[in-house]
């Protein structure tokens, strides 16, 4: 919060002084900027020693469980070796009893190598590598790990990250070149670099480079897909793997297999429960009520038919949309009603009329998934606002994890 409001400070005293044509001298300029900078410094320091701090209690009641399970006082006054004092910036933090941190900070213009935060073990040895201060910008003095790849399973450096540049002298001067997919670096152009596609398209383009992750390799980088999805033939999309297509499914005889995005799904419709009537299943999501005794308003009143659809959405899909259409086989009546049954989606959905006997089911916001959302369709006929039949649909869908 506070680094927001220097940084405001700075801005203004830039802004305040074009606005009078009373241009600043740069030694003017330059003192406001160290003024900043000191700022911007001492305020670093006290978010490092607040954090030391919040770290330190930490560490004491983590030491103070251990210590009375252990009930080893045996340690409690040793103390770890004095850190070596680091070159070009400095060390907070004292107290150097086992269980305490150190942290190290470097100087404008250095970056740290090595731990930020070192903690002196029981074995009275300090946590991490040592760290050091090397000038910002700057190549890594070890020259093996310039870049290190995204998830890099074997923990051995890859010299390939790093080759050397073909150059050519020419009447007294030098023309450096790199293989494709590197860069040339190094102050005398000796070294070429692989180039991390991913870095810079994630810092540079709006676009994305892959539709998912995206790998760095020498050289070059490649796009891989979650789990679900195969690379598409231009190496940058992810295609859904169709599982009840390609045969990898699990589903039983009794069920039925539904592709989605990333995935699939085995599904079976169950034939509801209501008063007085009795459903026969007469497809794999289709029930259908038994005839009813004319005196049965309850049985008459129930469903004629439920139908099951499932369909498969990738994440945040645009809306509105119409998801799908229903309409009367035959008519029998005069009116024909559509409607959401419930309250479950109409967070979701919405149901329309879209001809004289059709409706259709509107998603209304597109849908964040992972998620699976619920509608419930109906269709009533009427006769002389005389009840016919009713015809619902239980719509289940499916958002996938991804855009994709
Ligand atoms: C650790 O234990 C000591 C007594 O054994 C107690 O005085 C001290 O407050 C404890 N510290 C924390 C952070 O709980
Ligand atoms: C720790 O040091 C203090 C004085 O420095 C001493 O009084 C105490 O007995 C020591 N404790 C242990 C466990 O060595
Ligand atoms: C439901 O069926 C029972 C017996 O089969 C009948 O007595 C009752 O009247 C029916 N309920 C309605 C609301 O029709
Ligand atoms: C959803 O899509 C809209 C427009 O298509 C976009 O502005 C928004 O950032 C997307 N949201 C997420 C979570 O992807
Ligand atoms: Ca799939």
């Amino acid at each position: 919060m506070k680094e927001c409001v220097f940084f405001v400070v700075a801005v203004c005293v830039c802004q305040i002084s074009f606005a009078q044509m009373d241009c600043p001298s740069s030694q003017e300029l330059q003192t406001a900027l160290r003024q900043v900078h000191k700022l911007l410094t001492a305020h670093e320091t006290s978010y490092i020693q607040s954090l030391r701090n919040l770290r330190k209690k930490l560490n004491l009641l983590k030491t103070n469980t251990t210590k009375s399970n252990v009930k080893s006082g045996s340690n409690r006054n040793a103390t770890c070796p004095l850190p070596e004092p680091l070159e070009n910036g400095r060390r907070l933090g004292g107290v150097l009893t086992v269980g305490h941190e150190v942290h190290f900070l470097c100087s404008p213009g250095y970056e740290l190598v090595g731990s930020e935060t070192r903690v002196c073990h029981e074995s009275l040895s300090w946590s991490g590598p040592e760290p050091y201060c090397k000038l910002a910008g700057q190549a890594d003095s070890s020259v093996t790990s310039p870049v290190t790849p995204a998830p890099a399973p074997s923990p051995a450096p890859l010299p390939d990250f790093v080759r050397a540049s073909r150059c050519i002298h020419l009447q007294g001067s030098t023309h450096c070149t790199c293989e494709v997919g590197y860069a040339l670096t190094g102050t005398d152009n000796s070294i070429c670099t692989d180039i991390d596609e991913c870095e810079l398209y994630r810092r540079t383009q709006s676009v994305r480079l892959c539709m998912h992750n995206c790998v760095n390799t020498a050289g070059s980088y490649h796009c891989v897909c979650p789990h679900g999805y195969k690379l598409g033939r231009d190496y940058h999309s992810c295609q859904d793997i169709d599982e009840c297509e390609t045969g990898q499914q699990s589903c039983t005889q009794a069920q039925v297999c539904v592709n989605t995005y990333g995935g699939y799904e085995c599904v079976a419709a169950q034939c509801p429960h209501f008063r007085n009537a009795t459903y026969v299943k007469t497809s794999a999501l289709r029930c259908e009520r038994n005839p009813c005794m004319v005196w049965d308003k309850a049985c008459i009143q129930a469903p004629s038919s439920v139908s099951f659809q499932y369909m498969a959405v990738v994440s945040n899909m645009s809306a509105p949309r119409v998801l799908f259409r229903v309409s009367a086989a035959r008519l029998l009546g005069d009116t024909l009603r559509f409607g959401l049954l419930g309250n479950r989606g109409r967070r979701h959905f919405s149901v329309q009329r879209s001809g004289q006997t059709m409706g259709q089911l509107l998603l209304v916001t597109p849908p964040q998934g992972p998620a699976t959302l619920y509608a419930e369709v109906e269709m009533s006929e009427l006769e002389k606002r005389k009840l016919l039949g009713r015809y619902v649909t239980k719509v289940t869908l499916f958002v996938s994890p991804y855009t994709f």
